[in-house]
C-alpha cells in the first residue's frame, strides 16, 4: 500500500521519463523476446519423453542465453550500493554566484537519483564495514545532468589520481587469497598507508565513527574537491559542497557494527528502503563554502589539495537548498546498478579546479563505464539519460537505441542545414571558465601540498573524549590485524606526528614501544631522481586548534525519525501500554517492533491479540536504538526464562542505548547483569513515553561508565 502511495509523489519529470521503459507483467500473457507468446516455460523440447533436448528449442535457448549473460562487472570501487529517487529544491535565486538553473529560483524542484555505497567491499558484502560511504547525486536538471559524486568524508587518501590504482589495490582484499572481505585489507593497506603520510588526515576520518554510520540518512555528504561556481558574467567563486542530514549525524559502535554485519548485512539498505516505504523520507540540506577568487591563497593549506578541509570556522556553510529522497527504485539492476556517475557531468554554472585528484577522476569515470556498461551508449540507458533533449553527431556503438534521422553526422555541414546548432552561452551553452594557466610541463608536487599532519591533528583534537577513544580502539583493532610488525611500527611512528598521546595509546594496545617516533623520511612517493628530503612533510600548524563541527556530536539533529525501538513482550503484557508507546513512537517517525519468545501472536493482559514482529531467535539488540520492557509480570517472568531476552537487554545497555522498564517488566530487568548497578544511567523506570522519546533523540548515553563492563 505504502509503496503505491509513494509512487504518487509530486511530479517528477525523471520518473515520467523512466515510465517509457517500465514493464509490468501483472495480468499479462508471457511472451519471448521476439514477442511470441510462450506456451510452456517449464519443459524443454526433447526427442521423446526421456530423450535429449533439441537444439531447435528456441524458447529454451533464449531463456538460458539471457540468464547466462545477466551479470555485468561490478564497480571496481563502490560496488555495494543502494539508490533512491527524489528531488532537490532550491531555497532561492542564487544566480549572483552560479548560473546553474537548478539554483535559480526559490522552490524550484529538480529530480535526483542518489546512490550510497561502501567503497572496498564487493557487491554482496556487508553494509556495516568500516569504510568510507559514497554519496553520489545525479541531478536531472533542465540544462542536462549534473552529478555530484561525493563521499561522507570531506577529504581523500591521496593527493594525485595517479596513485588511485595503488590505493585501491592496497585496500581491496589481498592479491593471493582475496582476504579480507568487506574491510580494508590488513598488511597491504597499512603497508601503503604507512608509506603515505598524505593519507593521515583521511585515516583519522576512517578510524572515526564516521565510518560506521547508524543510517545513510544520518551522515553528511561532501563534494571533497574545491569546485567552482560561475555566474552569467563569467565570475567565479571557489566552492566546497556539503550535504547536512536533517536527522543529525549518528553512528553505531564498532562492536555493534561487527555484529550487525552478521545479523543483517543489509542494515543500511533496508533502513533506507523502509524509511521511504513508510513515508519517513530522508532529507539533507545542501550547502556551500564559498571563497572568492582573490582569497585563493589566504589559507594555511592549498585549496587544490583534496586532503584538506576548509574549517567551517573559517568559511561557514551557506545553505542553498534541500534534497528529499521519496521513491524507491522499481528495479535494482536497471536503476541502481546501471546508474553511471561522473564528476565531469557538470552543467553551466559549475566548473572544475586544478585539483590533481579531480583532474584524474575526470578521465576515469567514463572509462570505467565503458567496460562496466559495455560501450559508449551508456548515457542512453533510461536511468542515465537526461530529461533534456540530446542532439549531436555521435553515432553507432554497441546497443545504440536512438534512431538518428537524416544524412549528416558531422559538423560543419550544409546538408543538414548546419544542424544541430551550437548554443550561445545566453542560450545555455556550456562555456568553460577562463583561467590563466602557465608553466613548465613537469611531474612534481607543489610545496603547498606538503603539510600532511596539521589537519589530521585538528580532526583528532576536535573530537569529544568518547570519539577519541573510539579512534584509538579502531586503530588498535585495524593495526592489530596487521601481521608484519614493521608496518605496525611505521604506523605508530606516523601517528606520533598526529598526536603523541594517540600514538602512545595505540602503541600500548599493539605492544609497541610507545616512544617510537621515526625520523624523516616518512614520504616514499616521489620521482626516482628526486632528493627524498625535498618531498618530506612539513610540520605545519593549523590556524585554528579546534573545529567543533568535526565532531559527530555537534550535529545531533532533532527528534527520533528513523530510529527503531524494540519492545520485549510476551503473553500477559499490558497491551494498552504497548499501544500507547507504539503510537507515540510512530507519531515521531520512529519504528517499533514487538519481540517475543516466538513468532505469530501473543495475548495481552486484557485478552487482545498482539502481532509479533520478530522472535528473539531471529533478531538482536544491535538492530535497535532503544528497548522498552512494558508492564506485565507474566510477560516478564516468561521472558526471563530465556537467556536471549536477558542478553538482549544487557547488550543494549553495553551499547549505550536507552532502556525503559515499566511495572512488572522490572522482573525481567532484575535478571540482567546491568541491573547490578542500582542507579543505571539512561534506564527509565515507569516514566512514560515522553521521557523515553526525548532520550532516544540524544541517540546514546555515553556517560554510562559501566556499559562496557557488561560481559555479553
Ligand atoms: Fe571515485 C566510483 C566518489 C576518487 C575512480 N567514486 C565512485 C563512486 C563514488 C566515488 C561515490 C560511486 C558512484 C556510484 O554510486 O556509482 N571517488 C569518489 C570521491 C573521490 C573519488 C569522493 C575523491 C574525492 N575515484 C576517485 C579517483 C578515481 C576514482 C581519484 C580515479 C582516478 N570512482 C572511480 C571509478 C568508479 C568510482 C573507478 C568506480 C565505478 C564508477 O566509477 O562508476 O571510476
Amino acid at each position: 500500500m505504502d509503496a503505491e502511495k509513494n509512487k504518487e509523489k509530486p511530479e517528477n519529470s525523471k520518473i515520467d521519463d523512466l515510465y517509457m521503459n517500465t514493464e509490468d507483467g501483472s495480468g499479462e500473457v508471457m511472451s519471448n523476446n521476439q514477442g511470441v507468446r510462450v506456451n510452456d516455460d517449464h519443459n524443454s523440447l526433447t526427442a521423446g519423453e526421456r530423450g535429449p533436448t533439441l537444439l531447435e528449442d528456441f524458447q529454451f535457448r533464449e531463456k538460458m542465453t539471457h540468464f547466462d549473460h545477466e551479470r555485468i562487472p561490478e564497480r571496481i570501487v563502490h560496488a555495494r550500493g543502494e539508490g533512491a529517487h527524489g528531488f532537490f529544491e532550491s531555497y532561492g535565486d542564487f544566480s549572483e554566484i552560479t548560473r546553474a538553473s537548478f539554483l535559480s529560483e526559490k522552490g524550484k524542484r529538480t529530480p535526483v537519483f542518489t546512490r550510497f555505497s561502501t567503497v572496498a567491499g564487493f557487491k554482496g558484502s556487508t553494509d556495516l564495514a568500516r569504510d568510507v560511504r559514497g554519496f553520489a547525486v545525479k541531478f536531472y536538471t533542465d540544462e542536462g545532468n549534473y552529478d555530484l559524486v561525493g563521499n561522507n568524508m570531506p577529504v581523500f587518501f591521496i593527493q594525485d589520481a595517479m596513485k588511485f590504482p595503488d590505493l585501491v589495490h592496497a585496500v581491496k582484499p589481498e592479491q593471493d587469497n582475496e582476504i579480507p572481505q568487506a574491510a580494508s585489507a590488513h598488511d597491504t593497506f597499512w603497508d601503503f598507508i604507512s608509506l603515505m603520510p598524505e593519507s593521515m588526515h583521511m585515516i583519522m576520518w576512517v578510524m572515526s565513527d564516521r565510518a560506521i554510520p547508524r543510517s545513510l540518512s544520518m551522515m553528511e555528504g561532501f563534494g571533497v574537491h574545491t569546485f567552482r561556481f560561475v555566474n552569467s558574467k563569467g565570475e567565479s567563486h571557489f566552492v566546497k559542497f556539503h550535504w547536512k542530514p536533517k536527522l543529525g549525524t549518528h553512528s553505531v559502535t564498532w562492536e555493534e557494527a561487527q555484529k550487525i554485519s552478521g545479523q543483517d548485512p543489509d542494515f543500511h539498505r533496508r533502513d533506507l528502503w523502509e524509511a521511504i516505504e513508510n513515508g519517513n523520507f530522508p532529507e539533507w540540506e545542501f550547502g556551500v563554502q564559498l571563497v572568492e577568487e582573490k582569497d585563493e591563497h589566504k589559507f594555511d593549506f592549498d585549496l587544490l589539495d583534496p586532503t584538506k578541509i576548509i574549517p567551517e570556522e573559517l568559511v561557514p556553510v551557506k545553505i542553498l537548498g534541500r534534497m528529499v529522497l521519496n521513491r524507491n527504485p522499481d528495479n535494482f539492476f536497471a536503476e541502481t546498478e546501471q546508474v553511471a556517475f561522473h564528476p565531469g557531468h557538470v552543467v553551466p554554472g559549475i566548473d572544475f579546479t586544478n585539483d590533481p585528484l579531480l583532474q584524474g577522476r575526470l578521465f576515469s569515470y567514463t572509462d570505467t563505464q565503458l567496460i562496466r556498461l559495455g560501450g559508449p551508449n551508456f548515457a542512453e540507458i533510461p536511468i542515465n539519460r537526461p530529461i533534456t533533449p540530446v542532439h549531436n553527431n555521435q553515432r553507432g556503438g554497441y546497443m545504440r537505441q536512438t534512431i538518428n534521422r537524416g544524412k549528416g553526422s558531422y559538423s560543419p555541414n550544409q546538408i543538414s542545414g548546419g544542424c544541430p546548432f551550437q548554443a550561445k552561452m545566453a542560450d545555455g551553452g556550456f562555456v568553460s571558465h577562463q583561467e590563466k594557466v602557465e608553466g613548465y610541463k613537469i611531474r612534481n608536487r607543489s610545496k603547498s601540498f606538503m603539510d600532511h599532519f596539521s589537519q589530521a591533528k585538528l580532526f583528532y583534537e576536535s573530537q569529544t573524549e568518547v570519539e577519541q577513544d573510539h579512534i584509538v580502539k579502531a586503530l588498535r583493532f585495524e593495526l592489530g590485524k596487521v601481521g608484519r610488525e614493521e608496518i605496525r611500527e611505521r604506523m605508530v611512528g606516523m601517528l606520533t606526528y598526529v598526536n603523541e598521546s594517540l600514538a602512545k595509546k595505540v602503541a600500548l594496545g599493539l605492544g609497541i614501544n610507545p616512544i617510537f617516533k621515526p625520523d624523516m623520511p616518512l614520504n616514499h612517493s616521489f620521482p626516482a631522481d628526486a632528493n627524498p628530503a625535498d618531498y618530506q612533510p612539513t610540520e605545519a600548524k593549523s590556524s585554528i586548534e579546534k573545529s567543533e563541527k568535526l565532531s559527530l556530536m555537534a550535529s545531533p539533529g532533532k527528534g527520533i525519525q528513523g530510529r527503531s525501538i524494540a519492545i520485549l513482550a510476551n503473553d500477559g503484557v499490558d497491551g494498552g501500554q504497548v499501544e500507547l508507546y507504539q503510537d507515540a513512537l510512530k507519531n515521531e517517525g520512529a519504528n517499533s517492533k514487538i519481540i517475543s519468545l516466538h513468532s505469530g501472536w501473543i495475548t495481552g493482559a486484557e485478552g487482545a491479540k498482539i502481532k509479533v514482529d520478530h522472535s528473539l531467535a531471529t533478531t538482536s539488540s544491535v538492530l535497535f536504538d532503544a528497548v522498552l520492557v512494558p508492564d506485565g509480570l507474566q510477560s516478564a517472568e516468561a521472558l526471563k526464562e530465556d537467556s536471549t531476552a536477558i542478553r538482549f537487554l544487557d547488550e543494549a545497555y553495553r551499547h549505550y542505548k536507552f532502556i525503559a522498564v515499566n511495572g512488572g517488566g522490572s522482573d525481567l530487568w532484575a535478571s540482567t547483569y546491568a541491573s547490578k548497578n542500582s542507579d543505571p544511567k539512561g534506564v527509565f523506570f515507569d516514566e512514560g513515553p515522553g521521557t523515553f522519546i526525548d532520550a532516544i533523540a540524544k541517540h546514546r548515553i555515553w556517560e554510562r561508565e559501566d556499559a562496557e563492563k557488561i560481559p555479553v
